[in-house]
């Protein structure tokens, strides 16, 4: 089966990880996406350091944000990400929000919407989250977000809650 379409979309993804290294895991995951055919890389935001959201008993993540072009479906994309997650020893335990190795969220995937069992974009948390919506204005400051309002009223309505830049 061919997965992969002609049209290039651009989408957006958030990179988290607060386990094993977070700066090198968030390094190896950008190298990884860039090697899945169909990705190419456009923009990478600064790494930034941010307060658990969640159960409080875990430590600091890295975040960062990356604006890919792809020819890849909603779904190919997600499956694809996911393997780059399980190659990086994401273990899946059942804790909501609880520590991981590496968490790769499609933000963003052009205008479209989607509402599928597995994949829901906008993703749901962009909106209140300042680990996305920061490094996001970073690379791509007059962003739109469809069913939503424009990222630079987000992003003013959105306290920092503890987000640093590291670099
Ligand atoms: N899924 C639905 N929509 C999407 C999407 N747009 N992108 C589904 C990616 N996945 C999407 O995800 C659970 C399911 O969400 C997947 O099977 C997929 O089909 P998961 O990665 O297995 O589990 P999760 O990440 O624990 O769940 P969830 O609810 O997606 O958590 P979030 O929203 O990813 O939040 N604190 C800080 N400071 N920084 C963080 O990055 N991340 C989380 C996880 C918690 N606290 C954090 C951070
Ligand atoms: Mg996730």
């Amino acid at each position: 089966m061919n997965n992969i379409s002609c049209e290039l979309i651009t989408a957006y993804i958030g990179l988290g990880s607060n386990l094993e290294n977070p700066i090198a895991q968030i390094n190896s995951a950008r190298l990884a996406i860039t090697q899945i055919e169909g990705v190419k890389e456009l923009a990478f935001s600064s790494l930034y350091q941010s307060l658990p959201m969640g159960p409080q008993d875990q430590p600091d993540y890295v975040n960062a944000v990356m604006a890919i072009s792809t020819s890849l479906e909603p779904l190919v994309l997600l499956r694809s990400l996911q393997s780059v997650e399980n190659a990086q020893g994401r273990v899946r335990i059942g804790e909501r929000w609880g520590a991981r190795t590496l968490d790769l969220d499609i933000l963003l995937y052009g205008n479209v919407v989607l509402d599928l069992p597995d994949l829901k974009v906008p993703h749901v948390g962009l909106a209140e989250r300042s680990f996305v919506l920061y490094p996001l204005q970073e690379i791509a400051p007059d962003l739109l977000i469809p069913s939503k309002a424009n990222l630079a009223e987000l992003v003013a309505q959105c306290p920092l809650d503890g987000l640093r830049r590291l670099n």
